[in-house]
């Protein structure tokens, strides 16, 4: 899109020849550049901000941002975790394009981020507060962020110089102090500013500060509905969670008890409260003031038998819920301040001013708390935007909005370029359109989570979600959950098998493929982990640790045709194998992202094999059809993993075995597609192609039972034949 800015730099250079436009339009942009204040924190529900609502706080200095600008009520993020999360909004690209998919990923900070773009074009840059991307920040004339997660109390900053410094006192109100020490003191005010404020605040544990140790103490918070959510009518793996308010509340961590845990029935007791533990004498005293009579005559009211279960779920409901808005009442307090310190300087007018938060939260909901899920409550983002001049007071837009397109947004404001290879969409049409979305604006949005087998235990999921409806797949149990937020806003029941929604259903898986293919999602080459599968785990930490013993000169990678070595194939394998420094990497089940996860998390150990054999693709025939050109793309990530890991290493690339009765079978001939495809792969030297599919068939291309019982695994005469025909091979390459 070209931006009227940039219709007018183009223009002016025709008029005035490039060398006018190079000076000229340099200095006049310059002055027309606006100050960007981003102010973000970490895990603040919508829900709990007064302009969207709230029912159970009040944040006069967020909503004061709303009622001077805007707020966007459909604000989503593309994946609901802190880093993932940054790194979208650093990008203005998904997490599979930007490389950070899970917590625990280290953020490449040589890609093009928006903070560098902005400097290109003259800004001064600074980031204070949470960072949580591992690697420096790179992009910023200015940072000092807190080291992982942080702390609340007397918190540790990371320096510039690599140093460490340590702030007595409460970390939201020193990421304020910071913030405006480097507004007033440090930045050059001849040149315009963007300053990201990140608070740790409102993220478990929700450690409040001492100011607001007695807010709601006499008051009950109102439950939202789905306290006692069941789960039922919904993907079974929301049944796996581990973040309810009734079961996965740490005793100390959470709860904010101090001493051992008297009620193990109620409690985990794992976690003690690592913010306690950093408090000073006084700031325990004023803590063990507040804290522990509460404490006690909770204790006291179980242990005489006062309570019942749903009292003690509503009780940890009431604990949490009040810390939490406790920290959030300071986050509405640190905008207060900066609001006011740009009122003070007379930069109100020239400063736009932007709130959210890396991803909502549930408050209950669902009887959860945490986020991950593509549930609203951990979908939404705040987005509360003041553009004075621009913006009228009060827009209130329902447009379908991203944390993708925050870079793109913000590099419009700044009269910069954006890259093509941004995947998000400039807001700045939106907002001079008072939030009304033109016709060409998205009617939906993507979302992908990958950090299964962690913390809380949710599954890898994606989805798109419209104005009304919601379409999320899990890959593991391959199954389609489908809302209607009309009609069902809590999402309560999946309509996935409702023939009233047979339609909707269809367009939305369109909508769904469709989407995927714009924004290049290929779950093929996205590394995906199945710890989440106890046995899968298991044998994962098995195959690393015959791995770390190294001293092996052939190796089998791929799926349950070779884990079937072990069973099946056992006596060819001993036969042709045992005595030749052979190890099996299979694991049944697997896809070539599996593959991808498990070379790049353990299972090539110490390894250096002369020959690793490759078969692989066949369960992303068998589970999603998967087009073959992504297959094939697994396929090469594979290769080039191995290129980069074993260089030393010979590659013998199977086309993948035939399956299914006969020549037509979809599945068979989806193979024959990527095998087609991967055959070019080879280089004949390090990557030998062998395909050896015909040995299993008949003649007519039909696949006998005598061979594969069930049409896809060998049994002993297959994996003889796969014996003997590799065999040649084997020899050549010097085994
Ligand atoms: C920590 C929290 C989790 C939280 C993750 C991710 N546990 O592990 O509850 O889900 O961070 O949060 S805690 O024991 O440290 O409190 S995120 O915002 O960083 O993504
Ligand atoms: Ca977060």
């Amino acid at each position: 899109m070209l931006s009227s800015r940039r219709t007018m730099k183009l223009l002016l250079a025709l008029c005035f020849g490039v060398s006018y436009w190079a000076i000229g339009l340099a200095d006049g942009l310059r002055a027309k550049q606006p100050n960007i204040l981003f102010v973000f924190s970490d895990d603040h529900s919508p829900r709990a901000i007064g302009a969207y609502g709230s029912k159970i706080n009040e944040t006069p200095n967020l909503d004061r941002i709303a009622t001077e600008g805007a707020v966007f009520r459909n604000s989503f993020c593309a994946n609901s975790i802190c880093g993932p999360s940054r790194a979208c909004i650093l990008t203005g690209k998904h997490s599979h394009i930007n490389g950070f998919l899970r917590n625990g990923n280290k953020f490449d900070g040589t890609q093009v981020t928006f903070p560098k773009l902005l400097q290109d074009v003259g800004y001064q840059t600074a980031i204070i507060g949470k960072w949580h991307l591992s690697t420096d920040p790179t992009g910023f004339d200015h940072w000092e962020v807190l080291p992982g997660q942080g702390s609340y109390y007397n918190p540790d900053f990371l320096q510039m110089d690599g140093k460490r410094k340590r702030y007595e006192g409460y970390c939201t109100d020193i990421i304020t102090e910071n913030a405006l020490d480097w507004l007033k003191e440090t930045r050059d005010p001849n040149k315009p500013f963007m300053l990201m404020c990140q608070h740790k605040a409102p993220h478990r544990n929700w450690s409040p500060p001492p100011r607001y140790y007695d807010l709601y103490a006499n008051k009950d918070i109102p439950e939202p509905d789905s306290l006692l959510d069941d789960y039922s009518g919904r993907s079974e793996l929301l049944k796996e969670n581990e973040m309810s308010i009734q079961n996965h509340f740490h005793w100390g961590h959470d709860m904010k008890f101090r001493g051992e845990n008297v009620l193990t029935q109620y409690f985990q007791s794992r976690h003690a409260n690592g913010e306690y533990r950093r408090m000073t004498d006084t700031q325990k005293a004023a803590w063990d003031a507040a804290y522990e009579p509460r404490n006690q005559e909770f204790i006291a009211a179980v242990q005489a038998g006062k309570l019942s279960d749903e009292d003690v779920v509503r009780w940890k409901y009431q604990r949490y819920i009040k810390d939490y808005l406790r920290c959030v009442q300071a986050v509405d307090d640190s905008v207060g301040s900066l609001l006011e310190y740009l009122d003070e300087e007379g930069l109100a007018e020239d400063t736009i001013v932007i709130y959210s938060s890396d991803q909502g939260f549930y408050l209950g909901e669902h009887g959860w708390y945490d986020k991950r899920w593509m549930f609203e409550e951990s979908l939404l983002m705040p987005f509360l935007i003041r553009w004075p001049g621009v913006i009228k007071p009060g827009v209130d837009s329902q447009a379908l909005i991203q944390n993708i397109d925050y870079a793109p947004t913000f590099l419009d404001l700044a009269g910069a370029e954006i890259p093509a290879a941004i995947q998000g969409r400039s807001l700045v049409p939106l907002l001079k359109a008072q939030g009304e979305p033109s016709a060409s604006w998205r009617d939906a949005i993507y979302y992908a989570y990958y950090e299964n087998a962690a913390v809380h235990n949710v599954p890898v999921h994606d989805g798109v979600r419209t104005g009304r409806y919601k379409l999320m797949f899990f890959p593991r149990t391959r199954e389609w959950n489908l809302f209607d937020l009309k009609n069902d806003p809590q999402e309560m029941q999946s309509v996935h098998s409702d023939p009233d929604y047979a339609n909707i259903l269809t367009a939305m898986q369109q909508r769904y493929q469709d989407l995927r293919q714009f924004y290049d999602v290929n779950s093929a080459t996205i590394p995906a982990t199945r710890g989440d599968e106890k046995w899968w785990r298991e044998r994962d930490a098995q195959l690393t640790r015959n791995a770390r013993k190294g001293d092996v000169d052939l190796a089998f990678i791929g799926d349950s045709i070779t884990q079937g070595w072990e069973g099946a194939g056992k006596k060819v394998w001993e036969e042709f194998y045992a005595d030749r420094k052979a190890i099996n990497l299979g694991i049944g089940g697997d896809r070539t992202e599996h593959v991808i996860w498990r070379l790049t998390h353990g299972n090539l150990g110490k390894i250096k094999p002369k020959v690793a054999v490759l078969m692989i693709g066949t369960n992303n025939t068998g589970h999603f059809d998967q087009d073959p050109d992504e297959v094939a793309a697994g396929v090469a990530s594979i290769l080039e993993i191995l290129e980069e890991r074993l260089p030393t290493t010979r590659v013998v690339l199977h086309g993948i075995f035939p399956r299914g009765a006969n020549r037509f079978d979809a599945k068979r001939l989806n193979n024959i597609a990527i095998n087609q495809r991967i055959r070019r792969l080879a280089d004949g030297d390090k990557v030998r192609f062998v395909e050896i599919g015909d040995e299993f068939l008949a003649d007519d291309g039909q696949l006998s039972k005598q061979i594969m019982p069930d049409l896809l695994h060998l049994n002993e005469r297959g994996y003889r034949l796969w014996a003997d025909a590799l065999e040649p091979t084997l020899k050549e390459l010097g085994l």
